[in-house]
């Protein structure tokens, strides 16, 4: 896979950050139908064959399936993206909206629908370390052990939903201090990995497809992600079962839901625990991105200035 194509697709991420932080706050949709509209048009100055394994919804813009991409050159990659993760969130202004891409090599993405996954999301100290199989508690332990903590040092993430009542209740008696999320456990996922987000586990209920792009993203970071479905509705299941997922009770690791090579880019919409969203100022804005590699394990932030009067065409 290029490796120069890690620095285009952040140009993606920043146009479809850049168009729906601008609607932020508004209380609808319409920072989601931007993100998606700008991300589209933006992937036509990349020169890729794409194909998009998981998109936005089933049709309209940036569908699964879809190709996008443009330029003479047939590098054949597979993308998950969310041009918008966190859109009831940035419709209300909220923390963690984000703009993000996950390129894999053809094929090795797996084509989850959108339906639920259990997650467990751990920084490099606790790969290895940590298992879905084993009880929450269980987890903690072995999570504090390796970080040379307590289990009361631990900050643990979890959605604040009612299906999560036990999992909260299991976690605080465990000792681990709780955060409860409103929405967007994708940037929470991510930022396991950086020592000073204040998150150490990510444990719970929450979007598949978004479990899909924070693998990819904690597999270039070194941490670990590990998944189960968690269909709620026999439509769910069906819908898994038509995705050629048979075995829905399967422990997922990074390497079954995305293979080894990939490149992943986020551009933060709102602030969050991962990135600073888009700050507007006289004439343009800045964005707040991070674009990494498995291969390299490279990490790069990239604060970008936009200038508006010399913004692209896409
Ligand atoms: C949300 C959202 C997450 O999953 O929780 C969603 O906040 C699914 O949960 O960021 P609900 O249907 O209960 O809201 C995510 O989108 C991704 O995991």
């Amino acid at each position: 896979m290029d490796r120069n194509l890690a620095l285009e697709v952040v140009r993606v991420t920043e146009a479809a950050a850049l168009e729906s932080a601008r609607l932020m706050g508004r209380g609808d949709a319409a920072a989601d139908a931007a993100a998606a509209l700008a991300m589209r048009q933006a992937f036509e100055a990349i020169n890729a064959d794409a194909v998009i394994v998981i998109g936005e919804g089933a049709e309209g813009d940036l569908h699964a399936g879809q190709h996008v991409g443009g330029g003479s050159e047939t590098v054949a990659i597979d993308v998950a993206l969310d041009a918008l993760e966190g859109a009831t969130v940035c419709a209300t202004g909220g923390a963690n909206a984000l703009s993000l891409i996950l390129i894999g090599e053809r094929g090795r993405i797996l084509a989850c629908p959108e339906t639920y996954m259990e997650k467990l999301a751990v920084g490099p100290a606790g790969r290895g370390v940590v298992d879905l199989d084993r009880s929450p508690t269980d987890n903690l332990k072995a999570l504090a052990e390796a970080k040379g903590v307590y289990v009361e040092d631990l900050t643990a993430v979890i959605l604040d939903r009612p299906r999560h009542s036990r999992l909260i209740d299991e976690a605080r008696r465990a000792g681990a201090r709780v955060q409860l999320l409103a929405d967007g456990d994708l940037a929470a996922a991510i930022a396991t990995a950086r020592p000073d987000s204040g998150i150490d586990i990510v444990l719970g209920i929450g979007g598949a497809q978004q479990g899909v792009l924070a693998a990819g993203a904690l597999e270039c970071l070194g941490g670990e992600f590990q998944g189960r479905f968690k269909p709620m509705t026999s439509d769910e299941v069906t819908s898994l079962t038509e995705a050629g997922i048979e075995d829905q009770a399967r422990r997922y690791r990074a390497s079954d839901l995305i293979g080894d090579k990939m490149m992943f880019a986020a551009t933060g919409v709102t602030n969050g625990h991962l990135l600073r969203g888009v700050q507007f100022q006289r004439g343009g804005a800045t964005t707040n991105s991070v674009v990494m590699r498995s291969q390299s394990r490279t990490v790069r932030w990239i604060e970008a200035y936009h200038h508006f009067d010399f913004k692209p065409e896409y």
